[in-house]
C-alpha cells in the first residue's frame, strides 16, 4: 500500500504541471479499458490515457503493478488526491460519483445499477472473454470449451434481450451499467453472434454506439478501427 501511495504521489507531482488532466488512465484497446474511456468522455472529466500494451506484457511492469496489483488494465490515478484504483466496475462507480452523474443516488435505483454492473463483471466479462479466447483466437483446438462458452454467451444475450424488451436502458436512465456492458457487446462479431436474434440488444447497442462520447472513448488509447455496427 505504501508503494502504491508513493507511486501515485510521484506520478501526480511529475505530471501536474504538464497537463490539465484530472485523471491518469492506464488502458488498452479492450472492452474493460473502453468502459473507462467511454465513462470519462460521457462525464466530461479531463484525462490523459497511458497505453499499457498487454500484448507486450507491459501490465507486469513494477510501476503499473503499484496501482494495479492484479496486473490488469484498466487502472486510474486521480490527480486531485493521488488515489489509485484498479477494477473497471469500481472505477466506473468512483468516476460517476466524482461528478454526480450516470449513477443514481436514490437507494433502490442505485442498487439496480449495481446489480447490472455486477452482472457484467461476474458474467458477461468473464464468459465472453472465454469466447474470445476459444472461438476467436483458438478455434478448433477445444470444441467442448467453444460449445460451452458459446452456449453461455447466447444465454447472456438472451437475458439482456428479455430485460431490454420494455426498457430503453439497462437500469433506468443511461448509466454506468450500460457503459459496462456495451463494450463487450461491441465484440458481437468476434463472438459469432447475429444481433438480429436479439432485437432489443441490437436496438440498445446501436443507440449507444452513435453517442459522440462512445465513438470517442472507443478509440482510446488508440484507433484500431471504427465502432462495429450491425447491418440495419
Ligand atoms: N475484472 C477486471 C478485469 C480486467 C481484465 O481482465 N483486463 C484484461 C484486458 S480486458 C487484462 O488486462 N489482461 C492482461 C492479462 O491477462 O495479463 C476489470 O474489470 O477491470
Amino acid at each position: 500500500m505504501a508503494a502504491r501511495n508513493t507511486w501515485t504521489r510521484q506520478a501526480r507531482d511529475r505530471r501536474a504541471d504538464e497537463y490539465e488532466a484530472m485523471i491518469d488512465l492506464y488502458t488498452w484497446t479492450t472492452p474493460n479499458g473502453r468502459k473507462v474511456s467511454i465513462a470519462l468522455e460521457e462525464l466530461g472529466i479531463p484525462y490523459t490515457a497511458h497505453t499499457v500494451d498487454i500484448s507486450k506484457d507491459e501490465q507486469f511492469k513494477p510501476e503499473f503493478l503499484a496501482i494495479s496489483p492484479n496486473n490488469r488494465i484498466p487502472a486510474i490515478v486521480d490527480r486531485d488526491n493521488g488515489f489509485g484504483l484498479m477494477e473497471s466496475g469500481a472505477i466506473l462507480m468512483y468516476l460517476a460519483d466524482k461528478v454526480g452523474r450516470l449513477f443514481p443516488t436514490d437507494h433502490h435505483q442505485r442498487y439496480r445499477v449495481i446489480e447490472w454492473l455486477m452482472w457484467q463483471m461476474g458474467g458477461v466479462g468473464p464468459m465472453l472473454g472465454q469466447v474470445h479466447h476459444f472461438v476467436k483466437y483458438n478455434s478448433g483446438k477445444a470444441p467442448y470449451a467453444e460449445a460451452r462458452y458459446l452456449k453461455e454467451a447466447h444465454r447472456l444475450y438472451g437475458v439482456l434481450d428479455r430485460h431490454l424488451k420494455d426498457r430503453e436502458f439497462v437500469a433506468g436512465d443511461y448509466s454506468i451499467a450500460d457503459i459496462a456492458i456495451w463494450p463487450w457487446i461491441s465484440r458481437f462479431e468476434w463472438q459469432t453472434i447475429d444481433l438480429d436474434r436479439y432485437p432489443d440488444v441490437k436496438r440498445w447497442y446501436t443507440a449507444i454506439a452513435v453517442r459522440p462520447a462512445v465513438q470517442k472513448g472507443y478509440k482510446i488509447p488508440k484507433d484500431v478501427g471504427d465502432v462495429p455496427m450491425p447491418p440495419a
